[in-house]
């Protein structure tokens, strides 16, 4: 049994409806980086980093899960303990279609974090500054996100995880954004084979072994079926 590591990033959730980052209107064009995905950009004006999150909070819970988030549960469930499957996207739309232990790399909006004192819970669907953290009841709360310059979440999992592995798949990630970036190295150092599913080769030829071309919503079923199924491979 293949063991399959993958990897998604803001591609497979756009067809929900979720904006991606470096897209043509993508976030990162309507909001500056360094304002609302910095630790220091939180410390200069937390109200604006919650208005931030909290517009995105609120489009993640009123989108629904697509095809893509679909086939990879369904991948999962029928090769229980084969796929692990890593995420830099901070939406829940993988759980939502069914996957179970997701690894939320960059974390989630759906949870909250105290600043103070590294409490969790689940985050209401609008933050407040000055919401008090249900642990130590500090004015300290913080969406339990990653941002840039802190270090992501679950590393030493997925590090062996990709150790371990016969296949590591990228699905719609730019992969410009590290250590999830470098992943795709790590596997083929180990000899492990590797594809990218994206709507256009991301800019590194050869980085990847295989490339599949095409909307997420489309691309990932099929080759989900071609895992499966033994059908003949998509591209
Ligand atoms: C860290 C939370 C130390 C916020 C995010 C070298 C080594 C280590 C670090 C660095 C390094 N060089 C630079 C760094 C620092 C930095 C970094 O990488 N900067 C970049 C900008 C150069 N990295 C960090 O600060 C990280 N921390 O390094 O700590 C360390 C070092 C080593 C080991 C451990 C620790 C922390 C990074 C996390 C930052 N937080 N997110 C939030 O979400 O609000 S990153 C942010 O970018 C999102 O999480 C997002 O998921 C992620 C990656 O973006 P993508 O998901 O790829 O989205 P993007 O828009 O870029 O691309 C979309 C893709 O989809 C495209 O390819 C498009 O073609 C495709 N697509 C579109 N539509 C479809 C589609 N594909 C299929 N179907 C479609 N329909």
């Amino acid at each position: 049994m293949k063991r399959i590591v993958i990897l998604t990033g803001a591609g497979v959730s756009a067809e929900s409806g979720l904006g991606t980052f470096r897209d043509k209107d993508g976030l990162w064009t309507r909001y500056d980086l360094s304002q609302v995905a910095t630790p220091d950009g939180f410390a200069r004006n937390p109200a604006l980093v919650h208005d931030f999150y909290n517009a995105r909070r609120a489009n993640a819970m009123d989108a629904m899960p697509n095809a893509a988030h679909a086939a990879l549960a369904r991948l999962q469930a029928a090769r229980p303990g084969s796929v692990t499957l890593v995420t830099q996207n901070v939406d829940d739309l993988h759980e939502r279609a069914g996957a179970q232990d997701v690894i939320h790399m960059h974390g989630q909006l759906m949870r909250a974090l105290c600043a103070a004192c590294g409490h969790r819970w689940d985050a209401p669907r609008v933050m407040a500054v000055d919401a008090a953290c249900p642990g130590c009841g500090k004015p300290r709360t913080r969406p339990d996100i990653v941002w840039f310059g802190e270090i992501p979440y679950h590393m030493d999992r997925i590090l062996a995880a990709i150790a371990a592995c016969d296949l590591f798949v990228a699905i719609g990630t730019s992969g410009e954004v590290y250590p999830a970036a470098g992943f795709v190295e790590e596997a083929a150092m180990i000899g492990a084979e590797t594809l990218e599913i994206n709507l256009e080769p991301t800019p590194v030829p050869g980085r990847f072994d295989r490339v599949i071309e095409g909307p997420a919503s489309e691309t990932v079923p099929a080759w989900v079926d071609e895992v499966l199924g033994g059908a003949a491979p998509v591209a």
